[in-house]
């Protein structure tokens, strides 16, 4: 009932100790340190080496060291077993002060007010309530649907869109294809916390963008994607900001990690860029977490946050 991690060294090796802190009978290893493959039962996962799972007979579950599990879905030799997803309240949390600080960056115009501090000019720029800017959530799941909660209690306007139908107090909640259009003709700043799947990839493109409306208080739309490069065409996005379909834009993911030195997204006035951590895993949770999922497994109980291979997510 061995543990094998799979994912860059930097956090396989504090996330390896912490395991073994926390249930020192458990044998853990570190890809590709592994005496006995046949003794693997559970493999954790982040970005790992594809077509090595097949070489873990005895393996019965995975757990994925993100909320996201597109990493391992892409896996062409993906094992059949079940796949548990990280679900953790501090993730959570800190995703969502992302999206709040992002909101209340462009709500407040910071980009063009720090471009006048850097050129030494005093000049008051418009500032609009929080009740008068609507906000558009691509995705209301665990991520989308706390951060819903929070700008609405920042006093915002906020709608959701989601593939079923959600029932969040106050909160208008749109769903699937037939009501896409019309989330999107109430939105001032857009925010994606979709999976991407073969559904969502893409969608963030010049055809979504031009759907805006361009009558909000702010000069233009934003866009705020935190979920996956892959959900948006970054050519799609300069353009767009270039012709003024979109006003501004903050990236935490981009279609290819790192950003290339090339994009012109890096030096773009009206663009923010994280480089992907806009909630990331510790060690510890999600040792905590991967532990408590094998243990309930092994207890014949219930498995948490199972991803639905189907949907994709
Ligand atoms: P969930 O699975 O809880 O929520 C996903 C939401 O997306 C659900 O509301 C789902 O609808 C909706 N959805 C999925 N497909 C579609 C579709 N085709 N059309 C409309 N809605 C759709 O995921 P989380 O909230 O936990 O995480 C979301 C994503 O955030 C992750 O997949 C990951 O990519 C990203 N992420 C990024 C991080 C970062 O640091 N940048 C950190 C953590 C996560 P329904 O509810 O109806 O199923
Ligand atoms: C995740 C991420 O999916 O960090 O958790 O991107």
């Amino acid at each position: 009932m061995s543990i094998l991690i799979s994912m860059d060294h930097s956090f396989a090796t504090p996330l390896c100790k912490t395991i073994e802190n926390l249930d020192p009978n458990r044998r853990v290893y570190i890809w590709p340190d592994v005496p006995d493959l046949n003794g693997i039962t559970y493999a954790l996962l982040w970005k790992h080496r594809y077509n090595t799972l097949h070489q873990l007979p005895q393996l019965e579950l995975i757990l994925s060291y993100g909320a996201g599990v597109d990493h391992i879905l892409s896996d062409p030799d993906l094992p059949d077993c079940p796949i548990v997803r990280f679900v953790d309240p501090d993730l959570t949390q800190s995703m969502s002060e992302y999206i709040c600080m992002q909101v209340l960056l462009h709500q407040r115009r910071f980009l063009d007010l720090y471009s006048q501090q850097k050129h030494k000019i005093w000049r008051s720029i418009p500032q609009y309530y929080a009740k008068d800017i609507r906000i558009g959530i691509m995705g209301l799941g665990v991520l989308g649907k706390d951060a819903a909660l929070k700008l609405k209690a920042l006093g915002f306007h906020v709608t959701g869109w989601a593939r079923s139908r959600k029932h969040i107090t106050g909160i208008d909640c749109f769903v699937g294809a037939s009501e896409f259009d019309a989330f999107l003709g109430q939105t001032d700043i857009l925010v994606c916390l979709l999976p991407l799947t073969d559904k969502t990839e893409g969608l963030l493109d010049r055809q979504l963008f031009q759907k805006l409306p361009r009558d909000g208080p702010l000069p233009g739309p934003v866009l705020i994607n935190a979920g996956r490069g892959g959900l948006h065409v970054e050519t799609d996005i300069i353009d767009a900001l270039d012709n003024g379909t979109l006003y501004a834009a903050s990236l935490d993911v981009f279609e290819t990690e790192p950003l290339a030195d090339s994009s012109p997204l890096w030096d773009h006035p009206r663009v923010i860029i994280t480089p992907h951590n806009a909630a990331d895993t510790t060690p510890y949770s999600f040792a905590r977490y991967a532990l408590r999922q094998i243990t309930q497994y092994e207890r014949g109980l219930p498995l948490e946050n199972l991803v639905d291979l189907g949907r994709g997510y």
